[in-house]
Parts: structure tokens; sequence; C-alpha cells
């Protein structure tokens, strides 16, 4: 019986999720999640991020990531559930975007571990820059500006890498650095993605980056799937040998470092293979493995994505094109302002889930036109760079109409920024930790007008790593498995959880959309008062 170990580093979180496959027999054997806020408060993060002064910067210590990996591994073993003799290999899931930066030294220290110490007590040294900026930070507009100017303009931008460029897109990230910081630059002997960095630590010695978290950098070639030249020119100098390798999802980095092997009992045969994005990975783990359907993660960002079986770039320059572990294509949208703002708004009317869950089903689809825009943090879809909360006809305090009036709102500006993707939406596949919640699928089935599935496994990601894994093991052992054959009875939703949308609250939402847009544009400095158009739908919908 063979077993395959993901992992998912996520922003809040490292997780595990360890698959059994059997010709007859393929099931889910162990799960279990470190939160870095509770099960490691020495580094001082709030929701997986130091906090600073400035809202635009938003950093982690890449030292939380490598203690919880120790941490995590070490419950693997100790509870002795699953015979780590029998783990063929291992991959894993990265938050995209973050980046860690490593100094010379880092290839020898990595080799040689000590199996009496603990991993985080021998790799203080290794890092050329301390703290990692991560997706949430949003502090290079300087820098994005003048890498588009350089490559001649957000369109180019796009078409080479399958984005314009983001503020927390690595390469902006890696300019600001270097204009910043030139020394702690030129020391760094390799700038990792968290994913990357990861499986380096398993590998005990430097991973490639796949074409999957690689397209989320500003520096791939997005169609030959090579370190871009006039991408590398436009961002910093000598980048290229400071990176990783490109190499395919499926490749093999090398066995398990002895370090694991003798601290924790793994089995010196152990495959790491290559680690991707969390996204990607979420791709395999909800088995959009061909065109047609649309995903929805609900997690510390929210993100709606959907396979393409080649590049396609969004004219409006809201989305991505990234590379998908399938050797494909896969299209994303990220909001940022994901189960943050839920909780914000949970939090500030001293509800529980179960009491935001029975707010929503208290209260009318349309809100009463009460609209409100969640930009607890600056957002990326729509641009937001200021954060603040707009409200529209909704008071404060209203408890209940907050609720109703984060998801409507979150729901709309998913469905109205994700048409460009130009993919069927008629059923949608719920993932990430909210998709647990009934009342919010109900709110997502009605404004996409679409069948919404719900999976066993929430976290996609980490499954979706699992199944890689098994993958990469099968085409290493000279095997070619098609993917349906890969994702076959553990990335399949449940078919009871359907949730019709029903066809008088879809009219609501339709009428909702122009209001919405209009609060939206108004919202952003573009747009007149909204007032007359909520006016509108309140007349035919009811109003507060
Ligand atoms: C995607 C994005 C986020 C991160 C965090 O572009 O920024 O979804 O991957 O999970």
């Amino acid at each position: 019986m063979s077993l395959y170990l993901g992992l998912d580093s996520s922003t809040q979180s490292l997780t595990a999720v360890v698959i059994e496959v059997e010709r007859a027999l393929r099931r889910v054997v162990w799960q279990a999640s470190i939160r870095f806020d509770q099960h490691l408060p020495q580094y001082g993060t709030r929701n997986g991020v130091l906090a600073g002064d400035d809202p635009l910067v938003a950093h982690s210590p890449p030292l939380v990531w490598a203690d919880a990996l120790d941490t995590l591994l070490a419950k693997l073993s100790s509870e002795r559930a699953i015979d780590l003799s029998r783990l063929r290999a291992v991959a894993g899931s990265g938050q995209q975007h973050g980046s860690v930066y490593l100094d010379a030294s880092a290839a020898a220290v990595l080799a040689n571990l000590d199996a009496s110490r603990p991993l985080v007590a021998q790799i203080p040294g290794i890092f050329a820059r301390e703290t990692s900026p991560i997706w949430m930070d949003s502090s290079t507009g300087a820098e994005c500006a003048e890498i588009e100017a350089a490559v001649g303009g957000p369109q180019a931008l796009g078409e080479l890498t399958g984005s314009k460029a983001f503020e927390r897109f690595t390469g902006p990230q890696i300019r600001k650095f270097w204009k910043s910081s030139p020394d702690a630059y030129a020391r760094s002997d390799r700038i990792h993605l968290v994913s990357s960095f990861m499986a380096t630590l398993l590998a005990g010695k430097h991973a490639p980056i796949d074409p999957g978290d690689g397209a989320g950098m500003n520096l791939m070639d997005l169609a030959g799937k090579f370190w871009a030249p006039a991408a590398l020119e436009a961002t910093a100098p000598g980048l290229l040998a400071k990176l990783p390798e490109l190499r395919e999802s499926w490749s093999i980095v090398g066995p398990i470092a002895p370090y694991w092997v003798k601290r924790h009992g793994f089995s010196s045969s152990t495959r790491v293979v290559a680690w991707s994005g969390d996204n990607p990975c979420s791709l395999i783990g909800v088995g959009l493995v061909e065109p047609g359907l649309v995903a929805i993660s609900l997690g510390t960002s929210d993100t709606l994505f959907g396979y393409l079986p080649y590049a396609r770039v969004d004219p409006a320059a809201e989305g991505h094109a990234f590379g998908a572990p399938t050797g494909d294509y896969m299209s994303l949208i990220c909001f940022k302002n994901g189960s943050l703002a839920r909780e914000r708004i949970r939090e500030r009317h001293g509800l529980d889930w179960a009491g935001f869950s029975a707010a929503l089903r208290r209260t009318r689809p349309g809100n009463g036109a009460c609209v409100l825009l969640p930009w607890f943090e600056p957002e990326i879809t729509p641009h937001v760079d200021r954060a603040g909360v707009r409200r529209y006809g909704l008071d404060e305090d209203d408890a209940d109409a907050n609720v109703r009036a984060v998801i409507e709102g979150q729901m709309m500006t998913m469905s109205n920024h994700s048409r460009w993707m130009g993919v069927a939406r008629k059923s949608i596949y719920a993932t990430g930790g909210a998709s647990c919640n009934r009342e919010i699928l109900r709110v997502m089935a009605d404004v996409f007008d679409a069948d919404v599935y719900q999976f066993e496994v929430g976290n996609s990601a980490a499954l979706g790593a699992a199944l890689r894994a098994f993958h990469a093991d099968e085409v290493a052992a000279g095997r070619q498995p098609g993917w349906k054959e890969v994702v076959r009875e553990f990335a399949e939703p449940v078919l009871e959880s359907r949730i019709v949308p029903e066809a008088s609250t879809v009219r609501v939402y339709r009428d909702l959309q122009d209001a919405y847009a209009a609060c939206e544009r108004h919202a952003l400095g573009i747009g007149e008062d909204p007032a007359p158009a909520l006016r509108r739908f309140g007349e035919i919908h009811g109003a507060k």
C-alpha cells in the first residue's frame, strides 16, 4: 500500500494530508494543522503576519514556516498514525508570491543538518533577509510602474508573464528590496518562493520553482516557461543567477534529507516532489483537470479559478494566467478581503459562526438595498490602495444587515470581476475554510446562478499536493497516469451537497448587479453617486 503526503504552507497555518492509494482503495488517512499564531506564538504573528507601522507592508518570518514543518512532521511521526516506511513521496503547496532570501551558506547548512537539534536552532544564519514579504503586501506600486514601463507597458508584461505588474508579485517585491537594501540583495545567493523554500528544507538542497508558482512572479515567460530576460532586466541586476531553476511540477527534487530520516523516522527512499502554489494545487485538489468548471476558494484570500488548456490573458488585466500542475494553464482572480473581512464583521458584532449563519438566514436577499464594499485591507480586485470599508444605505451597527452585506459584497465582486475568464459557470466547486458554511454558499449559488458543490476534504491545496506527490511518483516510475485517473475518488465533489440557485433570488441579484457596480465605481472615485441606482433597486425588491 502506498502513502503520499501533501503539505500546505498557507498564510496562517501549515496543514498535512496523507492519502493512501491502492487500485481498489483510495482514502485520506491522516490530516493535521499547525496554526502559527496559536501553536508557535513566540514568532509574534497575527493571522500569520508580523505587525508593522505601514498598512501596505505585510511580512512573515520564514522561521515560523520552518518550525511548523518540524513540529508537524514530529506529530506525524509520534502519533504513529501511518507507517512512514510506506510513504513514497511528499509534495507541497505554498501561499503564492512570498519570497525567501538565502545567503551563500544555505546550501551547506541545509545539506548537513544535525538531527539531534531542532531545525530552527540551526538555520537563522542562512537568511540574507530576516523577513519575507508575502502576498498581502501592497507596498510596491512604484516598482510595478517601473517594471511595466521598462518592458513596454502593462499589456506587454501581461502578455509575456500572464499578469500585468501586481504589488504582491515577487518581481516588484525583489525590485523594492534591491532598491532599498542593495547590500542584502547582493548577499542573496538564492531567492526562493515559499513553495520552493519549503521543498528546499525537505530535500536539503535548493529546490526548483514550478510553472504554477513561477507565473506569480512577473518574471516567467508564460508560453515558454523559462525566466524571461526582459522581465529580469526590468526587475533587478544579476537576478537570473539568484533564481532557482524552473522545472515541471512533477519533478523529483531528490530523496528526503537525512535530517528528516534520523530525526522523525522517515524512510530515506521517500521522494521530495517540487512544490507549487496553493491555487495551482487547489486546482488539482478539486479535480479541475479539464475545461468547463470553476472553483471558488474561500480562504484568507478568496480566489476564483479554472483550468485552461492554453494561456489566456485577462484583457482587463485584473486577473492572472498561471501554469497548472498538469503542465497546462489556469486562470485566477484574487480578492484580498476574504476570511479576514468575514471575521472582522463577525467579531465586530460579537457573533460566533452559528450566529453569523443565523443572521444570513434571517435577512432577505438584496439586503433592502444596503451595500458594503469589504475593503478592510487594501484590495487586489478591484485595485484599492487605501483600506476603508464603504457602506451605502447601511447602518454600521445593524449586525444582521452587515453580515448579509459582507457576503453579498464578496460574491457580487467575484461574479462581476471574473467574466473575462470566459468559462462556463453553471457549476461551482467550493473549497477553503468557509466553504463548510452552507448559508454563505447559498448566496454564492444565487449570485452566480450556478449549482454549488462542497468537498469532503476542505483543504484542497494540501489534498492537491498529496495527489501531485502520487502523480510525480508514478511518472518517476516510468508510468504516465492520466490526471482524471490521478484525482479519481479523491477530488470529486459530494453530489448530495449540491445547492441549486433559486430563480426568484437570482433575479434579485441580477438587478442588484448594476447598483453594486455603481457603488464600486463611486467608491473608487470614477462614478456618480449610486443613490438613484440603489433607490431603483429598492423600489422593485424592497428597501430597508
Ligand atoms: C493568489 C494570491 C493568494 C495567495 C494566498 O494570487 O495572492 O491566493 O496564494 O493564499
